[in-house]
């Protein structure tokens, strides 16, 4: 048996969330877990398609996503959300939902000079171009958690040590 868990990662655009939150998913999987990763691909297309990149729509996406999740928990899946969140007053109000020790929270900590650098989807460049208003990093805020229960330096170590990372912790809250 496993105990179920909110695994939020944040992080600027192309810090690696995404990436992270399904290599950690796949673990959690083979040892038979039940889990299940929220992210763009699968809430912004659907669920809150409706919403744009404005701070009140950041705010309502993330809400939305902490309900999600919420419900998520209560049905003992663990639950991995990989979305910028980048106000820390929007990811406080999602761990406030649940029960303290059921929200982890995960900063993907690369710097914007490498995720900029990375730009896997040209979307750095729209953003200095003025083609993508109130773009993270660049014409939006991202405001960094101060005390995550993880910080993962995804910017400069590769994705086996990160996930390593996150598993270990998990193992030792008793997750798995
Ligand atoms: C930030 C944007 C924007 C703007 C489109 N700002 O690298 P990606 O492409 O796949 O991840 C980004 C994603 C951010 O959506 P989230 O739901 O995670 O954002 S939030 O938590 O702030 O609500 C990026 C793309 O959408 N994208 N426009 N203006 N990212």
């Amino acid at each position: 048996g496993h105990r179920s868990a909110i695994l939020w990662f944040t992080g600027l655009s192309g810090s690696g969330k995404s990436t992270l939150a399904n290599a950690v998913n796949s673990a959690l999987f083979e040892q038979g877990l039940s889990c299940y990763v929220l992210d763009g691909d699968n809430i912004r297309h659907g669920l809150c398609k409706d919403l744009g990149f404005s701070d009140a729509a950041r705010e309502e996406n993330i809400r939305r996503i902490g309900e999600v999740s919420k419900l998520f928990l209560d049905a003992g899946v663990v639950v991995l959300t990989a979305f910028v969140s980048p106000f820390k007053a929007d990811r406080d109000k999602a761990r406030a939902l649940v029960d303290p020790g059921d929200f982890i929270e995960i900063h993907c900590a690369a710097d914007l000079e490498v995720c900029e650098g990375r730009d896997t989807k040209g979307l750095y460049a729209k953003a200095r171009a003025g083609e993508i208003k109130e773009f993270t990093g660049i014409s939006s805020p991202y405001e960094a958690p101060e005390q995550p229960e993880l910080r993962v330096p995804t910017g400069s170590q590769n994705l086996e040590e990160s996930v390593a990372v996150v598993l270990s912790y998990l193992a030792a809250q008793g997750v798995i």
